[in-house]
């Protein structure tokens, strides 16, 4: 059935008819997505069911990967390729009239995260399936996922994700292992046998409704299971019989309030109210992830001190960190242990991934907040942080201040990311230098109390998705010219290399990349009613929006390179297309004030008839995972220009590499690894040094303003932000991006870095006249971009982390 075309014609036509009534000659493109959805999801149930129970017959060891966010996207595609029935299925819908892009594109995309960290999730998920890893997620099911974005006048709008409206043809509902979650209340202490026991009463009880999304594997006959919760009311009998919910009204704050949990992904967190939402969607995951855990593990029958053997429990970043006290509560109240023992398991059970060095990204909450939400845990961080101060102050007698600067909890705050430290036995970081700057410096002092704990995983993409799936032209070249080994082997790519000088090869690979550029073009035709020249570079940089990243660095150099072009019209320039895509925080002005300055400066870079030729400025809206895979196999050039020692690793430089863009970037998160193996020949690097800039910052001996009155090009484009003229329609219209940079001094080093990146954009060019050249070097990327394939990282993070082990489904029951 999977891979005979006509069986699946045959099929198809049957279930279009019996399930939605519909003859092939009606069917439009949307019963033709359900229907293929539908099938798969058949095909797949036996494989899923029959990995489950042979987990659960061998008593293999688990891996639960939490998330707040899993940017999976769309699975249509990928599910196809991962079983193997891709071209089938393709060539039988041909067959029926249909093209199977068209009907991919009819699938919402599942945008339950906003960047780099959710993404990764999903790569990890993919690669676990792929690599025969017991290995599943765990997250919220939002309702609405991050905001849509439309640009309507050049601003920033956010319209809400109802990516379910259609509903979902992978996911399963699980009723029957729902579990309950309880909120507010109040602890009340008892004896027994003589030991303290505690008990919540009057808490508010919420109802978690797993939805499990299958993940497949390539060729793998492994199905694993992302499972989301979903919140919904729980009404305890006691409550209806006194009366509480009398009142319709109440009843229906009541559901408001439950439904809430799992509404929206990152709800505004400008009010208390939106702080204490984020609180509680956080202890919903961790509660019912862990009741969920628990109830499989107690199907083994083995004592809780096996755990560890049996279960490794991940967070990604602190969002999930509550896990940590509130598997010790099940441990104590529900299980009987006692504080030295649950906490022996727990430790052991969990290990932590940090993703960020930005202090203002690293979470806190008010102890107020957590004490009356949850009461109990609340108790048991307490106790935690008295404890771990305890041992502190004995270790420390001597350096007092050690304590505070560790503690979990200080000045009425708890520290998530120390809580998390204290409470795992793995700490890593996502890149090299990351984790250097992790260790040197945010936790320099944890570190030096638990070295053994800290350790680097650089992040990883998956190759299917990123390379076979969103460039399949490259991908078959590749087969042809190395063979298939790499599919399972990434590292395999580097064999290209030996093609980097083969002019045939060469050609093939620039054909590939003017295709992708072509296509892209259509789309934006289509989209924006532009054209865009398919020869000129395509220069693409695309991610959250954020001062760190440095989009601001970025426009600032096209706003120059107009300047040029209309001081000297008939100059030889290399054309451009400049290509943005970026979400901002709905709050963060200033990162929608430089979405604005994108579009004022497209708008009229794309309408002078004197530039338009040399130079166009796109901004695609509402970037998510499908736009990406449009995009990056289409990019000459991948901008990765942030501030160094701030993007702890960044996963769409890896993106890039494996499509053959080459990087111009900082030495930055893994862009330095990327370095180590690509060389000065094959990237563009420019700028300060992590170490620099961490000097700067300690030391100051940094002024913006000294670089804007030195340097004329670059105090022209400044002015240009606040003085009418072509950019600025009113007086100070960028004013808020303008004292950015000369009033608070900079804080991204973006006019300090901006000459040598102008430099490394000229060399750019330089390179670019020289195709053959350009296409070694595009070789050489691909080539070593196996290296950051997320299997490579998955295999790290299972044996140094997780101790897990790869099954053999042969071996299945
Ligand atoms: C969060 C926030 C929230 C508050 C305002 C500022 C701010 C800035 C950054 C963040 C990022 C939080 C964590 C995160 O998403 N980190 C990303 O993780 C990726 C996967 O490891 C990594 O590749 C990116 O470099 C890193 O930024």
């Amino acid at each position: 059935m999977f891979n005979n075309k006509e069986l699946f014609k045959t099929v198809f036509k049957e279930q279009l008819v019996s399930r939605l009534g519909r003859s092939m000659e009606d069917a439009t493109a949307g019963d033709i997505y359900k229907i293929l959805g539908g099938l798969i999801r058949e095909w797949v149930g036996q494989e899923w069911a029959k990995t489950n129970q042979n987990y659960r017959v061998q008593q293999e060891k688990q891996i639960y990967y939490f998330s707040i966010e899993f940017l999976i996207g769309r699975l249509l595609g990928n599910n196809l390729l991962n079983l193997g029935i891709l071209k089938t299925v393709q060539d039988g819908l041909l067959d029926l009239g249909w093209d199977l892009e068209q009907i991919e594109e009819q699938e919402p995309d599942a945008g339950l995260g906003n960047g780099g960290l959710g993404r990764l999730a999903a790569c990890f998920l993919d690669s676990l399936a792929s690599l025969k890893y017991p290995g599943h997620g765990c997250g919220i099911r939002y309702k609405y996922g991050l905001f849509e974005q439309k640009i309507v006048d050049g601003d920033q709008v956010e319209l809400p994700d109802n990516w379910l409206q259609k509903s979902c043809v992978w996911e399963e509902q699980r009723l029957d292992e729902r579990v309950e979650v309880c909120f507010w209340g109040r602890v009340e202490v008892r004896e027994k046998n003589g030991s303290p026991v505690f008990d919540t009463v009057n808490c508010e009880k919420v109802w978690a409704v797993p939805y499990d999304v299958p993940i497949i594997g390539y060729d793998s006959s492994i199905v694993n299971t992302l499972r989301l919760w979903s919140a919904q009311p729980s009404i305890d009998p006691s409550v209806i019989k006194s009366g509480e919910f009398n009142r319709h009204d109440r009843f229906l704050d009541y559901t408001r309030s439950v439904e809430s949990i799992s509404e929206f992904l990152y709800p505004d967190d400008s009010s208390y109210e939106g702080r204490l939402l984020r609180l509680k969607q956080q202890y919903f995951l961790c509660s019912a992830g862990i009741q969920n855990i628990l109830r499989s593990f107690d199907k083994l029958e083995l004592s809780y001190t096996k755990l560890p053997d049996k279960v490794a429990i991940h967070i990604n970043d602190t969002h999930p960190v509550l896990v940590i006290p509130e598997l010790m509560r099940i441990l104590m109240d529900e299980k009987g242990y006692g504080w030295d023992e649950a906490w022996d398991i727990t430790t052991r059970t969990v290990s932590y991934t940090n993703h960020t060095l930005l202090s203002e990204a690293l979470e806190t909450w008010p102890v107020h907040m957590v004490r009356e939400l949850l009461p109990r845990v609340y108790m048991i961080i307490e106790e935690m942080n008295k404890r771990f101060c305890g041992m502190l102050l004995e270790r420390y007698a001597d350096r007092q201040y050690l304590v505070s600067q560790m503690a979990i909890i200080e000045h009425d705050q708890i520290k998530m990311a120390h809580l998390a430290v204290v409470g795992s036995h793995s700490v890593n970081g996502v890149a090299e230098l990351h984790t250097k700057l992790l260790k040197g410096s945010v936790m320099k002092p944890f570190d030096d109390l638990f070295p053994e704990r800290f350790n680097n995983k650089t992040n990883g993409i998956t190759h299917r998705r990123w390379l076979m799936h969103s460039n399949s032209k490259l991908s078959h070249l590749i087969n042809e010219s190395i063979g298939t080994e790499w599919i399972k082997h990434p590292q395999q790519l580097l064999q290209l290399k030996s093609f980097k000088d083969d002019a045939a090869f060469q050609e093939q690979i620039m054909n590939i990349k003017r295709n992708n550029k072509l296509r892209l073009a259509a789309y934006i035709a289509q989209k924006q009613g532009i054209t865009v020249d398919p020869d000129s570079i395509f220069d693409v940089q695309v991610k959250r929006l954020h001062g760190y990243k440095r989009q601001l660095m970025n426009i600032l150099h096209v706003m120059h390179l107009y300047n040029e072009i209309k001081d000297a019209p008939t100059a030889d320039h290399v054309p451009r297309t400049f290509i943005f895509a970026a979400k901002a925080a709905p709050g963060y002005l200033l990162a929608k004030s430089i979405i604005k300055l994108i579009n004022v400066v497209a708008d009229v870079v794309n309408k002078d008839p004197e530039v338009n030729s040399k130079l166009k400025v796109l901004f695609l809206e509402n970037y998510s995972v499908s736009l990406a895979e449009r995009i990056i196999p289409a990019a000459n050039v991948s901008e990765q220009i942030s501030t160094a020692g701030k993007e702890a690793s960044g996963t769409g430089n890896m993106k890039f590499m494996m499509n053959g863009a080459l990087t111009i970037g900082t030495l930055d998160g893994a862009n330095v690894e990327m370095y180590e193996m690509l060389g000065d020949d094959n990237m563009f690097l420019f700028g300060l040094r992590s170490e620099e800039v961490l000097e700067f910052y300690k030391h100051g001996g940094y002024l913006a303003r000294d670089v804007y009155e030195q340097e004329p090009w670059i105090k022209r484009v400044i002015d240009q932000l606040v003085v009418p003229g072509p950019f600025c329609t009113y007086d100070r219209e960028f004013e808020l991006i303008f004292q950015s940079i000369l009033e608070h001094n900079d804080e991204y080093f973006v006019l300090y870095d901006l000459d040598s990146y102008a430099k490394a954009q000229a060399a750019i060019n330089e390179a670019y006249l020289n195709p053959q050249d350009w296409a070694s070097k595009s070789i050489v990327n691909i080539a070593c971009s196996g290296r950051f394939s997320s299997d490579g990282t998955i295999h790290q993070y299972a044996e140094d982390i997780w101790d897990i082990r790869q099954v053999q489904p042969s071996n299945f029951v």
